[in-house]
């Protein structure tokens, strides 16, 4: 029989437990105090504080049982009753797994595993991949979640929310009209896919809704900084076969806001998959939220897609106000040319990034949308607070 060996791990605190991520009034702080330049610069603008805490939890720990370097805790059983397997979608307590030969799932998470240090609203998210030890044919206990290669994550009510794990590429879909098209929300996602060293690619749907010349500028600005921008119309089938090459064998997921068509680019790319879409409201043309969790799909010409319910804001997690301009492919080499080494770029004066703009070498528009996610990390889109669950 096995030995008892230790029922105590050492986890994460939840995100509750933190200090507050920043003080509301960052930014006026510069005019009053130009000098505090190098602690301003270091505080958090979203996601946790400079220390990581822990707690410690009770579990029966056997021998055999092991904590990762990610947290993770492997329970003490027979690997050869145990299957591999990738959550597709979770449901409150209830996940639904995909194992290797193809057999689907409901599984419950073992104890143990839910006190895991969870900064983030499941323990488990759609693309995860785990362990499972099946009870009957079609129920399974969850009993290890391997550490994940990337995740895709947001502030969502000061805690971390992970919207999908182990994905490698982005699709940001925005539409042409109905909804109109919101680039300050792409440059919001393009810096998060930065920060996660995530591939990303801008889909422009719907575009048999307007005269595509009128885009052009955007477009020229993200191909300038090297993304690649696709125009699309998933109703006419336009853009579709770039698509699919794009997704061929790469774990992709689509984010977006509502009614921009995410779940209708699945359906064109794939005709095994069938999504359900949704008119937009005719009277404020807003997306209905159709899709309500992310889901993972196997694509049949090889990889996967992840659709995902729209996003109305997106605030990124866990960065310092220092980092910010890192992540703007566009700032980042007026940001290393600046005299101020912990320059927030908004407010100091000859500062090399605000050059950039009054003489047109940079994208104002661009440098708007970072100045907002500086000193308004979460309201992207002013009258729509509204977030998915
Ligand atoms: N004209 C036009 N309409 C489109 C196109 N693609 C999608 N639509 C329509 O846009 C509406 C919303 O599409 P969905 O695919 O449900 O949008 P979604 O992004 O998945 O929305 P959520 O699931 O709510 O996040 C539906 O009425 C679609 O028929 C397109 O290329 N052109
Ligand atoms: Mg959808
Ligand atoms: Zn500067």
């Amino acid at each position: 029989m096995a030995r008892k060996k230790s029922n105590k791990v050492r986890l994460e605190f939840r995100k509750k437990h933190q200090s507050q991520a920043r003080r509301a009034d960052l930014t006026s702080d510069y005019a009053a105090a130009q000098d505090d330049i190098d602690t301003v610069a270091s505080e958090r603008v979203s996601g946790k504080g400079e220390q990581t805490r822990h707690r410690t939890v009770k579990g029966n720990l056997v021998d055999g049982e092991q904590q990762d370097a990610f947290g993770q805790i492997d329970l003490d059983v027979n690997a050869q009753t145990t299957l591999s397997g990738l959550v597709l979608r979770v449901h409150g307590l209830e996940s639904i797994v995909r194992v290797t030969d193809g057999r689907i799932f409901r599984c419950a998470v073992r104890r143990v595993l839910k006190n895991l240090a969870t900064d983030q609203r499941h323990v488990l998210v759609a693309g995860d991949e785990v362990k499972l030890l099946p009870e009957g044919t079609d129920q399974a206990w969850i009993v290890r979640i391997e550490p994940r290669r990337s995740t895709l994550s947001r502030t969502s009510k000061q805690r971390r929310h992970v919207i999908v794990a182990n994905v490698d590429q982005l699709l940001i879909v925005s539409s042409a009209a109905q909804p109109s098209i919101k680039p300050n929300l792409i440059d919001r996602i393009l810096a998060t896919a930065e920060q996660n060293h995530l591939d990303a690619c801008i889909c422009i749907n719907k575009c048999d809704l307007i005269d595509t010349s009128s885009l052009q500028p955007l477009i020229g600005t993200y191909s300038q900084m090297g993304y690649r921008v696709l125009l699309v119309s998933a109703a006419r089938g336009w853009g579709i076969g770039r698509l699919q090459s794009i997704t061929k064998d790469r774990n992709s997921v689509v984010i977006g806001q509502s009614g921009v068509g995410k779940s209708s680019i699945l359906n064109a790319i794939d005709s095994d998959l069938k999504q359900r879409v949704q008119a937009v409201s005719q009277e404020n043309q807003k997306g209905k939220h159709t899709t309500t969790t992310a889901e993972v799909f196997p694509l049949s010409y090889g990889g996967s897609i992840v659709d995902t319910p729209g996003v109305r804001q997106f605030q990124l997690w866990d960065i310092v106000a220092g980092e910010m301009s890192g992540l703007f492919r566009d700032i980042r080499p007026f940001a290393s040319n600046c005299r101020y080494p912990n320059c927030t770029h908004i407010h100091e004066n000859l500062c090399a990034v605000k050059d950039a703009v009054a003489d047109g070498r940079l994208d104002a528009r661009r440098y708007d949308s970072y100045c907002q996610m500086i000193e308004s990390p979460g309201e992207m889109v002013r009258d729509e607070f509204e977030e998915f669950e």
